[in-house]
């Protein structure tokens, strides 16, 4: 089967129209990548060359060692990859140690795989670990009112968190173990990675202060439908400052936990401190 035939490429595709059309993408903003599944690569092998040059990740990731990943390109446009996939997009596969990687499809024009790779692979290593392979998806987007709130409200876990649950009654539901807050820091590298896959530990959300988002989940719809969430609760919070300094009602700590039971979630205490 060629890769543009095979659903978890147009999954891919989709989802990065998806978050073009919300905005979130100026430019080269942003980034998306996929762990594909054994049977997913075996259908597509034909359509893959596996003769390419092996290079520096920038990282380790001794746990995603020979896996494959389906990946934005460095420098290309959300905006162009429905119409030139084969431009702007690639598989990677990663060596047997987990330190390099090589280009088996895709970017036909030539380029290298996302600036964000070291932070891509990093958190889908986490995140293999911690869900015991369910996370595939690790998706890189500037969301504008996530990015507006990194400029008000203090850098913590906490504040975010309960910020953003308190903005719809869904959100708690979606992201119960809550959200992570990098504080700014030069993107690409590895120490950025280090911080955020750090954060993927515990949590499937992390924000890049006065940058963006990352997001993770099991497949291209939770992941979306996660950085979408967040950044509507952000919209809402964002519009609710913008009215007023205070907030005259709003979801309290013990109606979190009333949800948290009918709902069957475990909303951590630390976010439902007393204001
Ligand atoms: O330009 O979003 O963080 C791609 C990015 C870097
Ligand atoms: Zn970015």
């Amino acid at each position: 089967m060629k890769v543009l035939d095979s659903k978890f490429a147009q999954g891919f595709i989709r989802m990065c129209n998806d978050g073009w059309e919300q905005g979130w993408h100026e430019r080269n903003g942003g980034n998306l990548s996929y762990r594909i599944k054994e049977e997913e690569i075996a259908e597509v092998m034909d359509d893959l060359k596996m003769d390419g040059a092996w290079k520096e990740i920038g990282t380790s990731v001794p746990t995603l060692a020979n896996e494959y990943f389906l990946v934005t390109g460095s420098g290309k446009y959300f905006r162009n990859v429905i119409l030139e996939p084969e431009d702007s997009i690639c598989i990677i596969q990663v060596d047997a140690k987990g330190e390099k990687y090589k280009i088996c499809w895709g970017l036909k024009n030539g380029g290298r795989p996302t600036s964000e790779l070291p932070s891509h692979l990093m958190n889908l290593e986490v995140k293999k670990k911690v869900t015991d392979g369910r996370y595939r998806v690790v998706y890189h987007a500037h969301t504008t009112n996530v990015i507006a709130l990194t400029f008000v409200l203090p850098l913590k876990d906490e504040i975010f968190t309960r910020e953003l649950w308190e903005m719809a009654t869904e959100c708690p539901v979606v992201f119960p173990d809550g959200i992570g807050v990098v504080p700014w820091m030069v993107p690409g590298g590895r120490d950025i990675a280090v911080k955020t896959s750090k954060l993927m530990e515990k949590y499937d959300v992390a924000i890049w202060a006065h940058h963006g988002i990352f997001g993770s989940g099991e497949d291209f719809d939770l992941t979306f439908g996660l950085v979408h969430t967040v950044e509507k609760a952000a919209e809402i919070l964002v519009k609710t400052m913008s009215m007023s300094p205070k907030k005259l009602q709003t979801i309290e700590p013990d109606e979190f936990r009333h949800l948290a039971k009918d709902f069957g979630v475990t909303l951590p205490e630390k976010f439902l401190y007393n204001k």
